[in-house]
């Protein structure tokens, strides 16, 4: 390197500063980002942004979408100022306004429906985690339609079965560390894709590869880009993911396998257990999931001798019918064999139940006006077209795309159309959804404000400062809520807090995990470890903090669901294996899980992604394309009863025969007939949570060409 060149990177140095910022999208592994910042002429410019080689998950790597973060936050789609909608609903076409207008617009409306004898529950606030920060993602807003008297949203759409199910058998969402992966001699990884959704816990599993010879197995009907890595790949029909479990206990018992200590200290209902499991056999197994019945003999004789052994367990397989229950079943697992004992034992779904944060204070429940009634998001489609007493009139939607996202697209479009709906969409992007507003409201990205993001893949709070100040008029939602609170007159101090005073609030708290944990090591170190042990071994020694402090292979509460307390097997709803019923006419079982490059439906407006992605598409098996004159590249009409779509077929085995596979979320303006996935997919519930059902789903293909 020259002179001069040394030269200008010490004027660069000395005009770049560091932030310590946090990734806000919902995913496990919240990673803590590095932001560069420039100060420049026209003001400051964030000019790169990586992740931080020392916080123990994120490991220095970002995964392509966040380390592409400044093409989100710059691009020239980005909303800068607020709109009033001029075209029809759907058509996209808009007008500027001031912040004064629009707020005053929408408090005017707002107060008309309140005062209207329909009252204020005929407004619906509609958001997910598009950030999962506690301030921008679960704070002003819940406090503002708390204290509105707005219908109350059950925010269902992702994980609330699976959540449920893990409870019943295990008492709260909290797992093996992903940090303790490593020493593992033998990974299951159950209806999850880590290479796509859950990154930075591969290099943990390929540390226990290289360093303990560990077996990787992957259990899931596609053949992933994890599955395509592991040593085994295992493909059970869908939803049929609680009897491949039955079958393992069913063996391990056989042949006495089980750890006799563990089950008489620590859990509950082996008996019964052991009861239920005895006709599944390998035989009965493979006729009810697929898989071969000497695979499941092979995979429960491995998993009880080799020790530790870890199952990474997802939120892909409970989007089913019985995906509370296969949850259950399988989180059943580890303790038969004893394997929470060791280190880098036991399973994973979330760790997100070990933060014991003051969401009280943070969401205000004390503010709710009476006893309003909850709507399920899943049944957005419903709530819009159907719901009565008082219908919906107004609906506001942050941090989330529906009209992308929500399934049965053509009831929730149907409901969006609708002329005497008011809505109003805050939002980085024209998002689908965003079309049918009659307001819209720009809101910055993780660079443009403050927040503590909560994860749900390892065990450490994060922070994120602010990098830059907000793009163009953008606001963060808790200013944009803050503002709307005053103009409706909520003069409680809730409604001027700072949000790191929203933040110090949620930290109140007594629980001996948040020792240590405060809002100035937060913001000064970017993240706190929970004041847990290391290693974190949570369930060596029981210690479940279920009602009876055991592991519960029989939980009483469930029988109030009309549910089998005994751990067992419940059947997907459309897409069980056979030829009866509705399988004669749609033969074709669907899942449509994340795109590697998207996230939901987030990054899928932006070029790079859409170019990685290529087009919107669906892999079926060679066998199920045959019959049907599908050729690879053919386009194809997918339908049911509930819709149709046009995607082009990739013809692979990548799926198994039986199955196919469209990678999702996609935007309507983005696929060749402006359809989506989730035309196909229905609002039914899951059996436990009220979750949503995306992966029980049948179709049949034709093709077009
Ligand atoms: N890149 C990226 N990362 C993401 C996301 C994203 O969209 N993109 N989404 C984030 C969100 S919101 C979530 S909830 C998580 C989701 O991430 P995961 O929990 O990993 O869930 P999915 O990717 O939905 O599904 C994982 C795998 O389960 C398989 N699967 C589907 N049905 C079944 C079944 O019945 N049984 C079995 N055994 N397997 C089944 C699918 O084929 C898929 O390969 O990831 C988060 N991370
Ligand atoms: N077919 C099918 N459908 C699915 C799934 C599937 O696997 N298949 N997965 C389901 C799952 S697991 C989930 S979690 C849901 C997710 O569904 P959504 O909650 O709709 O998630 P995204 O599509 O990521 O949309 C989040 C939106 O929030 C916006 N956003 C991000 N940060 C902010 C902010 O600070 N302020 C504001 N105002 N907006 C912000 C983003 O720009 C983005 O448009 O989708 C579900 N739908
Ligand atoms: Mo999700």
């Amino acid at each position: 390197m020259g002179e001069s060149d040394q030269t200008i990177m010490a004027v660069e140095s000395a005009s770049i500063k560091t932030i310590r910022g946090a990734c806000p999208h919902d995913c496990p592994d919240t990673c803590a980002l590095l932001v560069s910042v420039e100060a420049q002429p026209s003001g400051e410019r964030a000019v790169k942004v990586v992740g931080n080689p020392h916080h123990p998950t994120t490991n220095g790597f970002l995964c392509k979408k966040v380390a592409n973060y400044l093409e989100r936050t710059y691009s020239q789609d980005r909303l800068l100022h607020p709109m009033r909608r001029i075209g029809q609903k759907g058509e996209g076409r808009f007008e500027r306004i001031s912040w004064d207008t629009a707020l005053a617009e929408i408090v005017e409306r707002f107060k008309a429906i309140g005062a209207s004898p329909l009252g204020p529950q005929a407004i619906l606030p509609y958001s997910y985690a598009g950030t999962m920060g506690l301030v921008q993602g679960q704070s002003m807003d819940r406090r503002f339609f708390h204290r509105l008297g707005a219908s109350l949203l059950a925010r269902t759409i992702c994980s609330t079965a699976g959540g449920a199910g893990y409870k019943y058998t295990i008492g709260e969402k909290i797992g093996t560390d992903p940090e303790n992966f490593h020493r593992a001699r033998l990974i299951w990884i159950w209806g999850a894709n880590p290479i796509t959704s859950n990154v930075h816990i591969w290099p943990q599993i390929l540390r226990a590869k290289k360093e303990n010879g560990a077996r990787i197995v992957v259990i899931d009907p596609f053949r992933s880009l994890t599955a395509e890595r592991a040593d085994q790949h295992v493909a059970p029909w869908p939803g049929t993911d609680a009897a491949l479990a039955l079958g393992i206990m069913h063996v391990i018992f056989r042949e006495g396998l089980q750890d006799r200590d563990y089950l008489d200290k620590y859990t509950s209902g082996v008996e019964d257990l052991r009861r239920q499991v005895e006709p599944w056999t390998p035989e009965r197994t493979a006729a009810e999931t697929g898989v071969n019945a000497s695979t499941i003999t092979a995979l429960a004789l491995e998993y009880a001798t080799t020790r530790p052994a870890a199952i990474r367990i997802n939120y892909g397989l409970q989007r089913h019918a019985g995906g509370g229950m296969a949850v259950r079943t399988i989180s059943g697992l580890p303790a038969i064999v004893g394997a929470w004992r060791e280190a880098g034992g036991g399973i994973l779904l979330s760790t997100s139940g070990a933060f014991p944060l003051n969401y009280d204070a943070l969401e205000r429940p004390d503010f709710i006006v009476g006893a309003p009634r909850t709507v399920n998001m899943v049944k957005l489609g419903e709530a819009l077209t159907e719901l009565d007493n008082p219908p919906i009139k107004a609906l506001c939607v942050y941090n989330s795309n529906p009209a992308a996202t929500a399934p049965d697209h053509a009831k929730v479009v149907q409901g969006l159309r609708r002329q005497d709906l008011f809505t109003v969409v805050l939002e980085h992007f024209q998002t689908d959804t965003a079309d049918f507003a009659d307001i819209v409201l720009p809101a910055t990205t993780q660079l443009e404000h403050f927040d503590v993001v909560k994860p749900y893949g390892h065990y450490y709070l994060m922070c994120n400062n602010p990098a830059i100040p907000p793009l163009g008029e953008s606001k963060p939602n808790s200013a944009i809520f803050r503002r709307l609170a005053a103009r409706m007159g909520f003069n409680e101090p809730a409604f001027q807090q700072s949000d790191e005073e929203v933040a110090a609030a949620a930290l109140q708290s007594d629980h001996p995990a948040l020792r240590g944990v405060t809002l100035e090591r937060l913001k000064a170190e970017g993240w706190v470890r929970l004041n847990l042990p290391t290693p974190f071994l949570p369930f060596a020694e029981g210690n479940f903090p279920t009602p009876s402090g055991r592991c519960e292979f029989v939980a009483p509460a469930l029988e109030k669901l009309g549910l089998e307390p005994v751990a067992t097997y419940i059947p997907p709803r459309e897409a069980a294996h056979g030829v009866q019923g509705l399988a004669q006419r749609y033969p074709l079982a669907l899942l449509s899980p994340p795109a590697h490059s998207f996230l939901n439906s987030s990054f899928a407006n932006l070029p790079r992604f859409r170019r990685d992605e290529r087009e919107p598409s669906i892999f079926i098996h060679p066998n199920d394309a045959g019959p049907r004159r599908i050729k690879d590249g053919t386009i194809v009409r997918v339908f049911n009863d509930r819709g149709e779509l046009r995607l082009r077929a990739l013809v692979s085995d990548r799926t198994r025969d039986g199955v196919a596979v469209a990678p999702s979320i996609w935007w309507r303006r983005f696929s060749p007939d402006g359809g989506n996935v989730n035309q196909l997919t229905s609002q039914a519930l899951t059996d436990m949570g009220d979750g949503g059902t995306f992966y029980d789903v049948r179709v049949e293909i034709a093709a077009l060409e």
